[in-house]
């Protein structure tokens, strides 16, 4: 006697669990997933950048663009991965649960796809939503989560082309399998028009046009200067440090180190550039900075346009305490040391006394209350 569950894979009759609405919310869900690696992959690079990794000052908003894709890519694939699931999961009913060892391999490949997906996609919008809640660890798990998707996606496609192929082949008529619901079409205009929904509630962030209408364009909180906060003065714990009338920026070069107080800083050239904040989670915003460009500051201390420069925050905890402008960006006239934003003394929580500000670079790099620069 064999033993059958009383529910089978055949139970399930409704339009969207055939296999033409599957691959083609597969396909979309796959391209989605691919321009959120490829982008993410890059913000990676930037930010850890391996010996043989160059990018450049220019255009000056790329970033913000390959990053803006990044998270409206990732946003827009909750839906799809959502509906995705919806269209297979009658086959966790599939009698016998395993038929091979090849089967069982699939199988595995799945679960491993499944859920290294939705911990990318968790992860990813919690960040968005709450703007760090874990620090440190995430941007690493991030990244490593992000090859075992993208592997288990690759293996799972390989697998399933012929389906793929025989399934976008036929057409998504309106006549699909008996069963109630949606239509095979009705279910993909639902699933698009909740991706639809997604990226416009969220995208706003990042995309100007879309500024009013994005009910959920999460940043962090008020917006002096017109410009939005990503960790506070308090919150970085230097503000007293940060308006000690003993500040100096110190500027180590290979010959010597110099001192300069706020107000010879106003008294080198100053230079004005429309640069955006574009934070790795995703908001952007453009503003007017006003400061001393990288260049003329080198020069004033003897070295070259183009070295390395290490910048050192006033901020002693932290992962962004201490960044590296590479020669591309010291070299670029639009690099400032930044003293005013958007017509203003920078205000305390915008990097009071100077920050530092360049072109197609992310967020987490434009260090702000600086202390010293060592040239190297
Ligand atoms: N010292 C220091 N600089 C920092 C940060 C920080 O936490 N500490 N956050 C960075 C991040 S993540 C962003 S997005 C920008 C935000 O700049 P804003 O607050 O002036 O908009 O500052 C960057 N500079
Ligand atoms: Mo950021």
């Amino acid at each position: 006697m064999r033993l059958r569950p009383p529910v089978g894979e055949s139970d399930f009759k409704a339009a969207s669990h055939s296999a033409g609405v599957t691959a083609r919310i597969g396909l979309w869900l796959g391209v989605c997933f691919a321009v959120c690696f490829v982008t993410g992959l890059l913000s990676h690079a930037i930010q850890h950048p391996p010996s043989w990794f160059w990018w450049p000052s220019r255009p000056a908003q790329l970033y913000r663009v390959t990053q803006g894709l990044h998270v409206v890519t990732g946003i827009a694939a909750i839906p799809l991965l959502i509906a995705k699931v919806w269209t297979v999961y009658p086959k966790l009913f599939g009698w016998p649960p395993v038929r091979s060892p090849a089967h069982a391999l699939e199988r595995l490949s799945i679960f491993v796809l499944s859920a290294s997906a939705f911990f990318q996609l968790a992860t990813g919008l919690f960040n968005v939503a709450q703007n760090y809640p874990w620090n440190f660890y995430f941007p690493g798990l991030h990244y490593a989560v992000a090859w075992v998707a993208v592997g288990s996606i690759v293996v799972h496609v390989a697998v399933k082309l012929p389906v793929v192929r025989s399934a976008l082949g036929e057409k998504p008529a309106d006549d699909g399998p008996s069963g109630g619901g949606l239509s095979r079409r009705g279910f993909l205009r639902a699933t698009g028009l909740a991706t639809g929904v997604a990226v416009v509630a969220t995208a706003g962030a990042t995309v100007p046009l879309l500024r009013k209408v994005s009910a959920l364009s999460w940043q962090s909180g008020p917006a002096p200067q017109k410009l939005p906060v990503n960790k506070t003065a308090a919150g970085a714990g230097v503000q007293l440090s940060a308006q000690d009338p003993r500040w100096r920026l110190t500027v180590t070069t290979g010959h010597g180190t110099r001192t300069f107080t706020r107000d010879q800083l106003k008294r080198l050239p100053q230079t004005d550039a429309e640069l955006p904040i574009a934070c790795v989670e995703g908001w952007s915003q453009q503003a007017r900075w006003r400061g001393v460009a990288l260049p003329d500051l080198l020069h004033a201390v003897g070295a070259r346009p183009g070295d390395e420069v290490h910048v050192q925050s006033l901020q002693k905890k932290g992962a962004y305490t201490l960044t590296t402008l590479p020669g591309e960006h010291t070299a670029d006239p639009s690099t400032l040391l930044a003293l005013e934003l958007n017509g203003q003394t920078l205000s305390l929580d915008h990097g009071y006394p100077c920050r530092i500000i360049a072109p197609n670079r992310p967020g987490v790099l434009q260090t702000k209350w600086v202390d010293s620069l060592e040239v190297r």
